[in-house]
């Protein structure tokens, strides 16, 4: 367990290093780089060293390439925000990729929103699962995430961690900005 913490240690001080590089680089501070979007936390789990992030930002267009071509899904009026859902090792702080997210959400007993969360990129928000939510309007909300586990194979440090798939549910509030 121990090694494997080093070596998270390791991963974590290259990922460090790797970051400063893309900082360092002038393509990537090209107008390429969206500008940062301000996000709000929803509710944040841990599970087996799984931190479980979930956090909104206003919403926005993106597009789902499928190899061969990208469906543009577009923000829409409708839309109150974009839902992004972090999965990162606790240790390393690395993300972690080829999970499945389901996001519900529900005012009282009544489900408003039942869909998958798209595995996305992002140059600001990194590897997440995110998609846009619309909901009725003011109020209290639940959101509960079904997290599969990583259908992928795995270095010694991850195989016994994450095998079955696994709930978080977090309150929040949404109230529409004018
Ligand atoms: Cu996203």
């Amino acid at each position: 367990m121990t090694r494997g913490i080093r070596a998270g240690a390791l991963a974590s001080a290259a990922a460090v290093v790797a970051a400063l590089l893309v900082l360092a680089c002038p393509a990537a501070s090209s107008a390429a780089v969206p500008k940062p979007v301000p996000m709000e936390p929803l509710g944040m789990a841990v599970w087996q060293g799984m931190q479980i992030m979930a956090m909104r930002s206003t919403p926005v267009t993106f597009g789902v390439f499928t190899g061969t071509t990208m469906q543009v899904v577009k923000a829409t009026k409708k839309d109150s925000f974009h839902l992004m859902v972090r999965l990162t090792d606790v240790h390393t702080k690395a993300p972690i990729p080829y999970s499945s997210v389901w996001a519900t959400i529900r005012k009282g007993n009544k489900v408003v929103f039942d869909e998958r969360q798209w595995p996305m990129l992002s140059a600001f928000m990194g590897v997440h699962y995110g998609n846009n939510v619309a909901l009725p309007g003011p109020g209290t909300y639940t959101l509960t995430l079904l997290i599969g586990p990583p259908q992928v194979a795995r270095h010694p440090e991850y195989m016994h961690v994450w095998l079955k798939p696994h709930r978080v549910t977090f309150a929040f509030q949404w109230k529409p900005t004018k």
